[in-house]
């Protein structure tokens, strides 16, 4: 069964590895980070899509153990790529609410920086809200935690859903992620107030507001009068194995 297929996944691993999608700031015109996205290889089945694979892990108690051998393989890149990129640029990671439950998770993410000689700085952790739980003063303890010690912290896929004010103010965050599904605004909509209010928001609190899922080159006028500067979406590129990714990186520096 595909539960099997995960366990052993996770022990032999080369079926699961990673893209990397670039992040672009249209001020510096060059890509600041890449996040690392989490592809399964089903021997059978094909590509497994990461909703599918993480919501699996959950059901059988290894999200942690997935968890960690995505944050190491994405550090272990990082590391790699070393002075071939920007010194400071970051990798983010997809945290599932899940592995913040667990009473190690920071121990864990510093144990694999430790591992990986990695600068905590160069890692970004894209938290998302969970259903409608505000966020247990447990996990909120292990992220100040961590970003004491440096890591960065995002809050990914803002202004979804149950719409995160109380997020904003009892997470310690670097960046707000905005969600793709406001992406497509036309002037004077309603999207357009929400992006201007999100931008003005992350302003005052002295958050970085990255625009996710730009696919047009339509798109991106708007997105800079209202202030954004910082994007990722097809427009700019898929998401891209490492290799590629590098020369991406290099031709965009
Ligand atoms: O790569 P793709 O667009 O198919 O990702 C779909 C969803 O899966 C996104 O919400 C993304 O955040 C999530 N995702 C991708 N990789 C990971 C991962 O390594 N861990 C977790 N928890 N979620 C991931
Ligand atoms: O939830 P999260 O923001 O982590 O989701 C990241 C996912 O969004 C990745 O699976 C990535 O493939 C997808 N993605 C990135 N850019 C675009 C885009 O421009 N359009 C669409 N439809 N999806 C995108
Ligand atoms: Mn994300
Ligand atoms: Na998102």
């Amino acid at each position: 069964a595909l539960s099997r297929d995960l366990v052993d996944a996770l022990a032999s691993s080369d079926r699961l590895y990673l893209q990397y999608q670039p992040q672009v700031s249209i001020e510096e015109r060059r890509v600041f980070g890449v996040e690392a996205l989490l592809r399964w290889e089903h021997e059978v089945y094909g590509l497994i899509p990461p909703s599918v694979t993480v919501a699996l892990a959950e059901d059988l108690q290894i999200v942690d153990r997935l968890g960690e051998h995505v944050l190491r393989l994405a550090c272990r890149q990082r590391a790699a790529w070393g002075k071939s990129v920007a010194d400071d640029l970051i990798v983010s990671v997809n945290i599932s609410p899940r592995q913040l439950q667990d009473a190690d998770f920071d121990l864990k993410v510093l144990r694999i920086l430790a591992e990986t000689g990695l600068e905590p700085s160069l890692v970004e952790l894209e938290i998302t809200e969970s259903t409608s739980l505000a966020p247990a003063t447990q996990a909120i303890g292990a992220l100040l935690r961590l970003r004491n010690a440096g890591v960065r912290i995002a809050l990914d896929d803002f202004g979804m859903g149950h719409t995160s004010l109380h997020y904003l103010r009892e997470l310690p965050l670097d960046t707000v992620k905005i969600d793709r599904s406001l992406t497509f605004t036309s002037q004077g909509d309603l999207n357009e107030h929400v992006i201007r209010s999100i931008v003005a928001l992350s302003r005052t609190l002295g958050l970085r507001a990255v625009v996710e899922g730009i696919e047009q080159p339509e798109q991106l006028p708007r997105f800079i009068d209202l202030g954004c500067a910082r994007f990722q979406g097809y427009l700019f590129s898929r998401p891209l194995e490492s290799g590629p990714c590098l020369d991406y990186i290099r031709a965009n520096a």
